[in-house]
C-alpha cells in the first residue's frame, strides 16, 4: 500500500485523540488548535525570515519542521499539517500568490462557465507530490508522539478565494455567481469536490491519521443556501472518504443558526464556533464528536481569564466522550506563546477524567 507503514499502528491510532473522534472514553480530554502550526509561534516567524509561505510549503523537510514544532513547544494532542487551503488549486491550473497581511490573491479569478471548465482534474501524487512527502516526513519526525491532522478546503470557502480573487467580508461576487449563473456554480462545486476528496484520500494513504475540511466561510450564507448550494458537495466529499477508516472533522464559522445541516454533512466530528452554548450545540449536532468553542479572542487575555473559561467548557461538557478541545477559529497571530502552553496545561489538568 502506498505510503503505510509501521507507524500507522505506532501513532496513537488508538490514542486521546483518535479515541475522542470516535467517541470512546479516554484518560482525559484531547487539546490542539486550529492555526497551531505557523502564525505565532517565534521559531515559525524566524523561519519566515529566511523563506517565502510557499517555499515553506513546497519544501517537505520545512513543512514537517513547522507541523512539529506546536507539538515540541506546547504540548499539544494532535499535529496539523503545515500548508494552506490553496496549495492543490495550483495543481489545478489556478495561479495565485499568498500577500503579506492580505492572504491568497487569485491573479485570474473564476467568473463564467468557461473559467470553470478550464479548471483541470487534480492529480494529488503529481501536482501535490510535496504535501505527501512533508506527510511522511511529518509522520516520521511525530514518532507516534500524536496522530497527524491532514486537511483541505471545503469547496465554499475555496470557491470564494477563487471567485472573489481574494478574502471579501461580504462575498457579494460569490453570491451573485451562485444565483446568476447556477449551472456554473454546481460545476464548480463538483470539481472542487473532486478535488478536495482526492487530495484527502492521498494525504490518509501517505499516513494522516484524520482529516479536516476547512470551510471558515460557510455562515456567510443563509441556511437555505447553504443547503441548496455547498451541502450536497460536503456530503459528497466525506462520503468518497467513508472507506478510508480514519476520523473526518467538518469546520465552519457562524454556522450556528444552521448546525441541524452541518450535523448532516457526513464528518465523524463537527468543529462549532463560540457562537453558541457548548451543551446546546452538541444537543442539536446529536451523536458525534464536538471540537472547538473557545472564543479565539480570548488568548489574548490574562491566563487566569483563559483557564476560567476553558474550565467553564470543560464543565458544561462534564466529560462527555467525544469532547476534542479547540478555539472556536484559528489561533490568533499574536497569541502569547505563555498563553497557548498554559491553556493546553490547563486542559490537561481539568480534563482529566
Ligand atoms: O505569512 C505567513 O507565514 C503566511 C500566513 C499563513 C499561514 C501560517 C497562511 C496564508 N496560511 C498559513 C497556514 C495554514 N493555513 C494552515 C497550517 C496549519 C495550521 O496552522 O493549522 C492551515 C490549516 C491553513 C488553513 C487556511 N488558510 C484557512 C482555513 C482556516 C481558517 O483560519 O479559517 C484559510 C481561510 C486560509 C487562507 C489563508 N491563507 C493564508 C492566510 C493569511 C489566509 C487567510 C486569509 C483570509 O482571512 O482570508
Amino acid at each position: 500500500m502506498r505510503g503505510r507503514g509501521v507507524w500507522d499502528f505506532m501513532a496513537g491510532r488508538d490514542g486521546i485523540f483518535i479515541r475522542a473522534c470516535r467517541m470512546k472514553k479516554s484518560s482525559r480530554t484531547p487539546v490542539w488548535f486550529m492555526r497551531q502550526a505557523g502564525r505565532f509561534l517565534p521559531e515559525y516567524r524566524k523561519l519566515r525570515k529566511q523563506y517565502g509561505f510557499m517555499d515553506i510549503v513546497k519544501d517537505p523537510k520545512l513543512a514537517a519542521a513547522v507541523t512539529l514544532m506546536p507539538v515540541e513547544r506546547l504540548g499539544v494532542d494532535a499535529a496539523i499539517l503545515f500548508s494552506d487551503i490553496m496549495t492543490p488549486l495550483e495543481g489545478m491550473g489556478v495561479r495565485f500568490r499568498i500577500e503579506d497581511g492580505i492572504g491568497p490573491v487569485v491573479d485570474a479569478p473564476v467568473r463564467d462557465f468557461y473559467d470553470v471548465e478550464s479548471l483541470r482534474e487534480l492529480d494529488p501524487y503529481e501536482s501535490t507530490a510535496f504535501v505527501m512527502e512533508a506527510v511522511r516526513r511529518s509522520k516520521r519526525a511525530l514518532h507516534g508522539r500524536t496522530p497527524l491532522i491532514g486537511f483541505a478546503g471545503a469547496p465554499f470557502t475555496l470557491a470564494t478565494y477563487l471567485v472573489e480573487g481574494k478574502r471579501s467580508e461580504d462575498l457579494s461576487v460569490t453570491k451573485s455567481f451562485m444565483h446568476s449563473k447556477s449551472d456554473a456554480w454546481h460545476a464548480l462545486m463538483e470539481r472542487l469536490a473532486a478535488a478536495s476528496a482526492e487530495y484527502l484520500s492521498a494525504q490518509v494513504l501517505s499516513g494522516a491519521d484524520a482529516v479536516q475540511l476547512f470551510d471558515s466561510w460557510a455562515g456567510g450564507l443563509s441556511p437555505a443556501d447553504y443547503e441548496e448550494y455547498v451541502l450536497p458537495y460536503v456530503k459528497d466529499i466525506f462520503r468518497r472518504l467513508r472507506g478510508m477508516e480514519v476520523p473526518t472533522i467538518y469546520f465552519s464559522t457562524g454556522t450556528s443558526v444552521m448546525l441541524d445541516s452541518v450535523g448532516r454533512t457526513g464528518a465523524n466530528v463537527i468543529s462549532v464556533d463560540w457562537r453558541i452554548d457548548i451543551g446546546d450545540a452538541w444537543d442539536k449536532i446529536g451523536k458525534k464528536a464536538l471540537q472547538g468553542n473557545l472564543d479565539p479572542a480570548l488568548m489574548l487575555c490574562d491566563i487566569k481569564t483563559i483557564r476560567e473559561r476553558a474550565g467553564r467548557i470543560l464543565d458544561r461538557v462534564g466529560g462527555r466522550p467525544g469532547h476534542i478541545f479547540n478555539l472556536g477559529h484559528g489561533m490568533p497571530p499574536t497569541t502569547p506563546v505563555d498563553n497557548a502552553a498554559g491553556l493546553v496545561s490547563a486542559v490537561h489538568e481539568y480534563g482529566a477524567h
